[in-house]
């Protein structure tokens, strides 16, 4: 099978929602040598974007979307480990990160994650639905210098803001940066919430914390 055709074939998986065809064309495609990143992004990602388009159109429903998260995090499941296999050894910094409150989204936070350790970060993923207070604790508890908060709706793109006002409000003034992201979610409104950073993707997550931590 050529590049182009596992890349379709990823896509189609998750947009049929079928994990273990998605976990096996994973495995296959690494074994041909592609690259675990371009497997993700010419793949997977094009798919998760069609079962969305199915989604507000009304084609798709509730399970499609679920059954279709579940096709990618297979596929994510043996993708992931390669992309760690050249993993930076040197701390960078320390990450909490997480999905605010009310937000169930967990695949896009899940492989900034995974970018961010794979880059030198060390990671502390607090998971999904987690209210600011959580994100507060987790900095207390581990010393972060950098939150990365992420919103996949509209509606909970509030909360990132709540998580900028209580990470000031307990007064880690400038030591404590805030990345936020998500599909909602522009440079605009990082501006307009006091968040000192904001990143498209899960690639652009790493430049923006190195940037933010001073690194680079
Ligand atoms: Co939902 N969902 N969903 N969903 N879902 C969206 C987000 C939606 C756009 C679909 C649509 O209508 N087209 C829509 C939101 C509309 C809006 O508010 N603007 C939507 C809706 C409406 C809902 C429900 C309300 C549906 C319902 O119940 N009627 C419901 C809400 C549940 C809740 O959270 N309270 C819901 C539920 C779900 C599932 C749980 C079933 C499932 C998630 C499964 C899971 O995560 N385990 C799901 C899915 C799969 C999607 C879509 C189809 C795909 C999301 C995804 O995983 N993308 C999504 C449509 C879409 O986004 N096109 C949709 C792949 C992932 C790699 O990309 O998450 O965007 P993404 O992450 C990217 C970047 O955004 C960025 O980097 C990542 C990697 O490159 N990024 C960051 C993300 N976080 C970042 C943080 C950073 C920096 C970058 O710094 C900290």
């Amino acid at each position: 099978m050529s590049d182009a055709e596992y890349y379709n074939k990823l896509a189609q998986a998750v947009i049929a929602g079928e994990p273990e065809e998605a976990e096996e064309l994973a495995r296959g495609a690494l074994s041909q040598g592609l690259d675990a990143l371009e497997c993700i992004n010419k793949g997977l990602t094009v798919g998760m974007e069609r079962v969305g388009e199915l989604f507000s159109t009304g084609e798709y429903f509730l399970p499609d979307l679920i059954i279709g998260g579940d096709a990618m995090k297979a596929a994510l499941s043996i993708l992931e480990p390669a992309l760690l296999e050249d993993q930076q050894r040197e701390i960078l910094g320390r990450v909490v990160l997480g999905t605010v409150e009310g937000d169930l989204h967990e695949i896009g936070k899940t492989l900034v994650g995974t970018m961010l350790t794979a880059n030198g970060f060390e990671v502390t993923d607090i998971g999904i639905d987690q209210p600011a207070s959580e994100f507060v604790a987790a900095v207390e508890e581990i010393g972060a210098t950098l939150v990365g908060a992420s919103a996949l709706l509209t509606t909970t793109m509030l909360q990132q803001k709540k998580v900028v006002e209580e990470l000031r409000a307990a007064g880690f003034g400038d030591k404590v940066k805030v990345m936020i992201g998500g599909a909602p979610v522009t440079q605009a409104w990082a501006d307009e919430i006091g968040a000192d950073g904001y990143a498209e993707d899960a690639i652009a997550a790493v430049g923006v914390a190195k940037k933010l931590i001073g690194v680079e």
